[in-house]
């Protein structure tokens, strides 16, 4: 579904999740892809590197486009195709929320996949509120101030069907949360990690490692809402420290020990605010 050839640097995971995403949609699959690296890969139109129609809106609109392209299918009898955004994470989690959260809110029939590589890798690393806390960017050389927005949990409390977090380093479980949300119908919101080779300063093979060293320290957990409410984490187990996260990007390359020990504490405190939300559907938790 995703030709050989197209414009991704060499190693970039973006290109790899978004290769199994269209593998799992299939050809009955009309694509809204926004400004991104992912409008980069796609190709200039008329050339695409996609074997489906896409669709490339501004970059504040994509669920709003994705709306209409979902009513015209429906109206003329197209109710069986499935209609999938793949955004980045400016043009999701900053630039494009006004339209995703009214799409959300309409329970409008869409899957939107959101490509987070934590910036605005296209037009040249600069921060996003996707970013995490003390990351460097083009737009934050000293380190980003603030921390990362959680995207899922914010569209999961429009009681939307299902988001859910994936990365391509933990590759059955996001094909398994994509053949799920294909088979759903609704808002669905799949936020992948996509480690950037070049705005997170990773080696061309380092892509996956940085998808796995996540998950497994706790900074990007896996999990998944149905129904905003029901709350469940799919690897429960931290093996590592983020400092071995840190230690294998650039981003982070001069950070002090004391900024260390708060980025730790701050993954612990979104870990412990995890464990109690997905305890409280199972009752274990009175909010
Ligand atoms: C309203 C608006 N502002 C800025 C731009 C310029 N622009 C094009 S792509 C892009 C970066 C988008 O970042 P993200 O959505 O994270 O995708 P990535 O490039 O990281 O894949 C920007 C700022 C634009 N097209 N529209
Ligand atoms: S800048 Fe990053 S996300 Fe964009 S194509 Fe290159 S490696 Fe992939
Ligand atoms: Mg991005």
């Amino acid at each position: 579904m995703l030709c050989s050839g197209h414009a991704a640097c060499p190693g970039c995971m973006e290109a790899l999740s978004a290769r199994h995403v269209l593998a799992r949609m299939g050809p009955d699959t009309i694509a809204v892809i926004p400004p991104s690296c992912m409008a980069i890969i796609a190709g200039p139109q008329p050339y695409s590197s996609l074997k489906i129609p896409v669709y490339q809106p501004t970059l504040e609109a994509s669920a709003a486009a994705a709306s209409g392209i979902r009513r015209a299918l429906n109206a003329t009898g197209r109710g069986q195709t499935q209609v999938l955004v793949l955004a980045g994470d400016g043009g999701t989690y900053d630039i494009g929320l006004q339209a995703l959260s009214s799409a959300a809110e309409r329970n409008e029939d869409m899957l939107y996949v959101c490509l987070d590589n934590e910036g605005y890798m296209n037009t040249g690393a600069q921060k996003s509120s996707s970013t995490p806390l003390y990351a460097r960017t083009s737009s934050t050389p000293a380190g980003k101030l603030s921390r990362k927005k959680n995207l899922t949990a914010i569209i999961a409390a429009h009681g939307v069907p299902y988001t859910a977090t994936a990365s391509v380093g933990f590759m059955p479980d996001m094909l398994r949360k994509i053949d799920k949300a294909k088979a759903m119908r609704g808002f669905r919101l799949l936020t992948l990690l996509v480690p950037c080779v070049d705005g997170w300063g990773l080696p061309d093979d380092g892509g996956l490692r940085a998808a796995r060293y996540a998950v497994e320290c706790g900074a990007f957990p896996l999990y998944e809402v149905e129904h905003g409410t029901r709350y469940t984490v799919n690897h429960r187990e931290r093996t590592r420290p983020v400092a071995e996260y840190l230690a294998v990007q650039k981003r982070y390359r001069g950070m002090s020990a004391d900024e260390t020990a708060r980025l730790q504490a701050e993954v612990d405190a979104g870990w412990d605010w995890l464990m109690r939300l997905e305890g409280r559907e199972a009752g274990q938790f009175a909010p």
